[in-house]
């Protein structure tokens, strides 16, 4: 139902997104989407890089006077760095012969891929001998347009009163010790946004940070693990009538797609395997009075994490992703020149030392994005009030 296509290289002009199939009649507010673009760019451990830019979207169609016309909507964040790349990155004329110093020395350091980047992968797939050729679109700067288009779609939940929370639970080897869904997620916003680390308990966020210190000190980076947080979702969301359609592999195929992603869990996760089903499944209860988003149906656990036969339960959604560390790094690894074939060291970019604190953010916008694809599923997908016809019709119908 919504689809989307990003395009835009690191240190291009800009990052630009299409996106189809948003609903009509609804009021779009961009300072909410450049709060979310903001959100990302925040956190302990990043590099030169966030100096440079402040990111602020444009929209250049499928809105009209804030109202989403039914049409594609285009996206487009403008790259504050491009100034100082458009002798190397220019799309049209050749490489300038007229490079700064700074310039000339960007332009030749990229034949020695670095482990663990898309540099050499990408290299022989697309016959690049030049990796900037590469790593320009591999960048997690893509995360950047991504982050506002999942901005419209969290938009459109919202409106359905549906909440998102994230926050860093693991950074490198300083761990949040485990606890269920805080009860107020405005509030739980609030105190984990003061975070540097955006880890809302205080001694665990100064351990965060020492360890983020460390590894820099060591030229070294640090991944972690983000968890995402969704309530209000009703009932039905996803179906378990083909492989493709169930929500849980949906969202973990965007959180996957996030650069540097190498592990997602629902709920309790990898923990369930180790455990016997009366220790895992969350017992039914109901309530004639209760929530009707859930039909009054209410568990006083969520091992599932909000999700059973690839479908919504109405319990809040509860995902963790894991990102390893950053892959440029500046005690650079051990690699072989595409040219020469010599042993060499791995080229050293401008880099961040650790990301984490951004994955969440992240997470939140690709998880939104499935699940408003989801809900349009379920509720109708043309017009606004089509949609909050049929959910209110949903909520009114006992079961
Ligand atoms: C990135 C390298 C760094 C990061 C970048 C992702 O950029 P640069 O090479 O310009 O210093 O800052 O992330 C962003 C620009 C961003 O907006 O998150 C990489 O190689 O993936």
């Amino acid at each position: 139902m919504l689809t989307y296509l990003t395009a835009g290289e690191s240190h291009g002009p800009q990052l630009t997104a299409i996106v189809d199939g948003f609903p009509a009649g609804f009021k779009v507010d961009i300072n909410r989407i450049n709060f979310q673009l903001a959100r990302r760019q925040k956190g302990y451990g990043r590099g030169g890089r966030m100096k440079i830019e402040s990111d602020r979207v444009e929209v250049v169609s499928g809105i009209r006077h804030s109202v989403t016309l039914g049409s594609p909507i285009t996206l487009v964040i403008h790259n504050k760095d491009w100034p100082n790349w458009t002798g190397i990155m220019d799309p049209i004329k050749p490489m300038s012969d007229d490079l700064g110093v700074k310039e000339q020395q960007l332009a030749k350091e990229t034949t020695r891929p670095r482990p663990g980047h898309a540099d050499l992968a990408g290299g022989v797939k697309f016959n690049h001998k030049d990796l900037r050729n590469v790593l320009e679109r591999a960048s997690a700067r893509e995360t950047a347009i991504r982050v506002a288009v999942g901005a419209l779609a969290r938009q459109l939940l919202e409106h359905f009163q549906v909440q998102f929370a994230s926050h860093v639970v693991r950074i490198g080897p300083v761990a949040l010790p485990a606890a269920p869904a805080p009860d107020d997620l405005s509030e739980f916003n609030e105190r984990v946004e003061l975070s540097e680390v955006r880890c809302a308990d205080k001694s665990t966020e100064e351990k965060m940070i020492a360890a983020i210190k460390a590894a820099r000190k060591e030229r070294d980076s640090l991944g972690g693990i983000a968890e995402v947080i969704v309530r209000g979702l009703p009932i039905g969301l996803g179906s378990y009538s083909q492989g493709y359609r169930r929500l849980d592999g949906r969202l973990a195929a965007a959180l996957m797609s996030i650069p540097s992603v190498k592990g997602v869990e629902i709920g309790l996760g990898i923990e369930a395997a180790a455990r016997r089903g009366s220790e895992v499944h969350d017992e039914i209860f109901h309530n004639q009075k209760g929530d009707r988003r859930k039909k009054g149906y209410y568990r006083n656990t969520n091992n599932a994490g909000g999700l059973e036969g690839g479908i919504t339960n109405g319990e809040d959604l509860i995902l963790r992703v894991a990102a390893k560390p950053i892959s440029t790094l500046n005690k650079p690894l051990k690699t072989v020149d595409v040219i020469s074939h010599e042993p060499s060291e791995a080229m050293v970019e401008r880099t961040d030392n650790c990301v984490i604190p951004a994955l969440g953010i992240i997470g939140e916008a690709v998880v939104a994005l499935v699940l408003a694809d989801a809900f349009l599923e379920k509720y109708g997908a043309d017009n606004l009030s089509e949609i909050e016809r049929n959910y209110n019709a949903y909520l009114n119908t006992p079961f």
